[in-house]
């Protein structure tokens, strides 16, 4: 069964949607994009115009307006909480964009609002599908390595992010809510649940509003404990942006994931190497191959989600402990404590 679809914000990001939406096409679900949206009338109809679609500049005019089975929101943080809201009461499924909203209380107004209406909500939070990220976690679940007991998940970078996305100056929050939060949904990926974190962040760049470096130590509830680290402020010695380089040391061998996609796996003392690169598709623009793959993957799971009835793996209310996480490290920032994480979130 074909499922309709509208994006909802046509700027920088939502490229790689629509294309991804494209590609998936010639897959089985064969997504349709039924329409696109941007309160930017211009901008809405350029990127109609390029795909095929019709373009709106009124969302809930698009939505009076077009048959839909779900809505997938690449708009802005500010603007989530009233698009998904919108979609729940015309009873449509989202996906959105991460950060799913600026303040926890917005992101658990929207997984009730959505809860409520009977609809899936669910993130897109694309980094843990990155192809090295799955081929780490597929060799976690073999079950050889045993558990791992630390990690290191790292994005230390110069690149000149404010190029494409100039707004990122201007956020008070800044590294950890943009990027922070991607790497931290990866350590709860490989690592589980969180039971305390101490975070430090600094501004290096004295031009910017908020935050460009942020280091993280995470105390996982299995004992073992995760150091993530995120900069725009670096200058390394060789550039992978934008790649997340990882480490994890398990009970029984140690897996590591360098620049350039290089996996390395040790299993008792055994070791082997692998690239897992992306595959390339036309529409790719370097650096971001390993991102805009990632969200082909995270699409076609959503779609294979939808026509299943699985739950996807990022469901909104998977989310919010994410971002219980990077509103302590805020917390933990500001007061120099250890901040403690409440198994269950309070929340209606
Ligand atoms: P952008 O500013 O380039 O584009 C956002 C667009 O949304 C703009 O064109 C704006 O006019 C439109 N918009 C905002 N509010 C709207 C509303 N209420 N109705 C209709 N249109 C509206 O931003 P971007 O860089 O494309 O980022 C968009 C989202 O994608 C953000 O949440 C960002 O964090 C996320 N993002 C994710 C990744 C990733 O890898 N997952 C990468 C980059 C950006
Ligand atoms: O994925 C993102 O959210 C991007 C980037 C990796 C550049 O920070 O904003």
């Amino acid at each position: 069964m074909s499922l309709r679809l509208a994006v909802i914000g046509c700027g920088y990001f939502a490229r790689n949607h629509l294309h991804a939406w494209r590609d998936l096409r010639g897959e089985e679900s064969a997504p349709e994009i039924a329409a696109v949206c941007d309160w930017d009338v211009a901008r809405a109809k350029a990127i109609g115009d390029e795909f095929g679609v019709p373009s709106f500049s009124d969302p809930s005019a698009m939505l009076r307006e077009t048959k839909l089975d779900f809505v997938d929101i690449a708009a802005g943080p500010a603007a989530h909480r009233h698009l998904v809201e919108m979609a729940a009461a015309h009873h449509l499924h989202v996906i959105c964009q991460k950060p799913l909203a600026p303040a926890l209380s917005d992101a658990i107004a929207m997984t009730t609002a959505c809860r409520n209406a009977g609809v899936h909500l669910m993130v897109h939070e694309n980094f843990r599908w990155q192809a090295p990220m799955r081929a780490m976690a597929a060799a976690l679940d073999e079950g050889a390595l045993g558990r791992p007991f630390y990690g290191r998940i790292s994005f230390r970078s110069g690149h000149d992010v404010y190029h494409d996305q100039p707004y990122l100056r201007h956020d008070e929050r800044f590294i950890i809510a943009d990027l922070g939060v991607h790497l931290l949904d990866l350590a709860r990926f490989f690592m589980g649940e969180v039971a305390a974190l101490h975070c430090h962040t600094q501004r290096v760049d004295p031009t910017i509003h908020g935050e460009d470096v942020a280091t993280i130590m995470l105390s996982m509830r299995s004992g073992g404990c995760c150091v993530v680290e995120a900069s725009y402020a670096s200058k390394p010695l060789q550039e992978y942006f934008p790649q997340t380089l990882v480490e994890l040391e398990t009970s029984r061998g140690s897996l590591r994931l360098a620049g350039d996609y290089e996996l390395s796996l040790r299993s008792g003392d055994q070791v082997t190497q692998r690239r897992v690169a992306p595959s390339p598709r036309p529409w790719f623009k370097a650096p971001g191959a390993v991102v805009q793959d990632s969200v082909i993957a995270i699409q076609r799971h959503w779609l294979s989600c939808l026509q299943s009835g699985r739950i996807p793996e990022t469901t909104a209310n998977d989310n919010l402990h994410t971002l219980a996480l990077v509103d302590a490290c805020y917390r933990s920032a500001a007061s120099g404590a250890v901040v403690q994480i409440p198994e269950h979130l309070e929340h209606p």
